[in-house]
């Protein structure tokens, strides 16, 4: 267990292992680990924070609970004061809603407020409603003494399913209400607890908030596609789909593209940092990414639907590997640098051929066997 006491759940190996996970994640150097490790456990460092849960099936609180370590969950819980969260609340009734007036009160100017799920708008909002107040109120009560915003998830991100045609209850992300304050979108249904994490402990080691995307996302977290780290990339390039669920395509771990992955056209870390400590995400257990973190994308796109693919990288246009020991054959430099251009020329040829941008979805659905 940590020394100081500050996190009495988490062992000091898992403390400092999280801490340089969390470094990588934010692109930091080595050396500074040690101030992420230390700015966590400044007992008089920790931010002020309400959560709101509005449209949404809570999923976001309980992959962030649930986790089958329970280190994520708990660095988080210690390293901020949540003052109201009404999942993990004891109180309820009027104590609950006193519990959240003082809070605003006293830390008026200075609370990070999270939101969960979508707003609805309708109908003056009467389609959710908690305390008898109605979403749109409380969130635009609450923002108005707010520090910045983190909006959890793609329903507070961005309306998620809730937003989805025909909106029956004119659902809304956050964004699209308050405009007068900094809002951080971690989205994804639900979102990887790390990326909460990280924004956290970003803020608390700098004291200001992450770099964001066009779409509020933190760079370092939605900043690549997921397309470019999957393990099944290397099928991808190669040309072999996976034909059906469940066939030796699929069993053969091969891409998942013909299925309906939107990985090519989704901003996530899913293939870097996954989900669950156990190193899982969709694509690895063989379910086609849903882009689940992509306002476009999700629930507007059919599962089976491919996404059009902008910057294909042929596998023709890789270095080869099969170069001859030096000394035995021409110079490797010269022979890859020469390969190298011969390749993206023939490459460029073939993505040609294929019709590129559609890409694959052109070809047959193993167009290349060893
Ligand atoms: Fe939405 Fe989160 Fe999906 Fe569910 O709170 S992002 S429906 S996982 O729960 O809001
Ligand atoms: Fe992975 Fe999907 Fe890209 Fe295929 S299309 S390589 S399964 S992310
Ligand atoms: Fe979501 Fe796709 Fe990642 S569905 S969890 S963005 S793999």
């Amino acid at each position: 267990m940590i020394k100081d006491g500050l996190f009495p759940d988490v062992s000091r190996r898992d403390f400092i292992k999280t801490c340089v996970t969390v470094s990588a994640m934010l692109g930091l150097p080595f050396g500074m680990v040690s101030k992420v490790a230390a700015a966590a456990r400044k007992s008089d460092n920790r931010p002020a924070v309400i959560w709101l849960h509005f449209q949404e099936c809570t999923g976001c609180s309980e992959s962030l609970l649930r986790s089958t370590h329970p280190t994520v969950s708990n660095l988080i819980l210690d390293m901020i004061s949540l003052d109201y969260h009404e999942t993990l609340m004891a109180g309820s009734g009027h104590q609950a809603e006193k519990a959240l007036h003082d809070s605003l009160l006293a830390n008026k100017g200075n609370y990070i407020l999270v939101v969960e799920g979508a707003i609805p708008t309708k109908d003056d909002g009467v389609y959710c409603k908690v305390g008898g107040r109605t979403a749109l109120d409380s969130l635009t009560k609450a923002a108005e003494g707010a520090l910045a915003i983190i909006a959890m998830g793609t329903c507070a991100g961005y309306g998620g399913i809730q937003s989805v045609g025909p909106n029956p209850t004119g659902a809304v992300g956050v964004r699209d209400i308050v405009k007068d304050k900094p809002i951080i979108n971690i989205p994804g249904c639900p979102p990887n607890p790390y990326n909460f994490l990280s924004t956290v402990l970003y803020y608390i080691t700098f004291q200001k908030l992450p770099e964001l995307d066009q779409l509020g996302r933190p760079k370092f977290a939605y900043g690549r596609k997921i397309h470019e780290h999957c393990e099944r990339r290397p099928h991808f390039d190669a040309g072999r789909f996976a034909k059906s669920f469940g066939d030796p395509t699929h069993a053969e771990g091969y891409c998942l593209y013909k299925l309906g992955c939107k990985g090519p056209a989704t901003y996530a870390n899913c293939s870097v940092q996954r989900f669950n400590d156990v190193g899982v995400w969709p694509v690895s257990i063989g379910h086609p990414c849903i882009g689940c973190t992509e306002p476009d994308i999700l629930f507007k796109t059919a599962i089976a639907d491919k996404v059009q693919i902008h910057e294909p990288t042929p596998f023709d246009s890789y270095a080869p590997v099969d170069l001859k020991e030096k000394g035995k054959g021409p110079d490797p430099l010269t022979t890859g640098v020469i390969g190298l251009a011969a390749g993206a020329a023939i490459g460029a040829g073939v993505m040609m051929a294929r019709k590129l941008p559609d890409g694959p979805d052109k070809g047959d659905d193993h167009e290349k066997t060893e």
